[in-house]
């Protein structure tokens, strides 16, 4: 997943969706932020419980461990924190993409504190959520320009950040039952 994400799906629905954005059940950021607060309760208990041989293991040398996999959430969090931050007080946000495994390199998210790192993970995550529910709603169409890809609004980033993070913990769901 390291080849593939840095917003797998943000590429996949800006292709899929060029402007303007049409959203055939748009979901409001408070939605987002439940989902988000729900699903961070669920995971950091199972997270907190993974040990350190099974949290640094990596398949092969072009893949994340599952702790660079959370640090990756980490940097997803940062980034998008920026994100929804700046589109606020902007007529158009334009803001570069991270480059996602340099991100993950640079921090050495691997040698880190497993627990740390999980406890990180899940107040920024918290935060994100409680940042979530103050956007005002007319600040949602804000045009976004994530370089270099194709403009899309606040709202559409901020329903591709849960569904990031929900994709990589479906990918450490499955990895962990195949462990077993
Ligand atoms: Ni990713």
């Amino acid at each position: 997943m390291g080849v593939f994400c840095e917003q797998i799906l943000l590429v996949a629905c800006l292709q899929r969706h060029p402007l303007p954005l049409i959203f055939e059940s748009p979901q409001m950021p408070q939605q987002i932020a439940d989902h988000l607060t729900q699903t961070v309760t669920e995971w950091r208990l199972r997270l907190q419980e993974l040990s350190q041989d099974q949290v640094r293991d990596k398949p092969s040398a072009a893949r994340w461990s599952i702790s660079e996999v959370v640090g990756h959430l980490v940097d997803s969090a940062c980034n998008n924190h920026q994100r929804f931050i700046r589109a606020q007080f902007l007529p158009a946000l334009t803001f570069p993409r991270y480059e996602q495994n340099e991100w993950v390199a640079a921090a050495a998210w691997q040698t880190m504190d497993w627990q740390t790192i999980v406890n990180l993970w899940a107040s920024y995550n918290l935060m994100m959520a409680h940042l979530m529910r103050q956007i005002p709603d007319e600040q949602l169409s804000t045009p976004c320009t994530i370089t270099p890809y194709e403009a899309c609004d606040l709202r559409f980033l901020v329903t591709d950040y849960l569904d990031h993070l929900r994709h990589h913990l479906q990918k450490i769901d499955e990895r962990l039952a195949n462990a077993r």
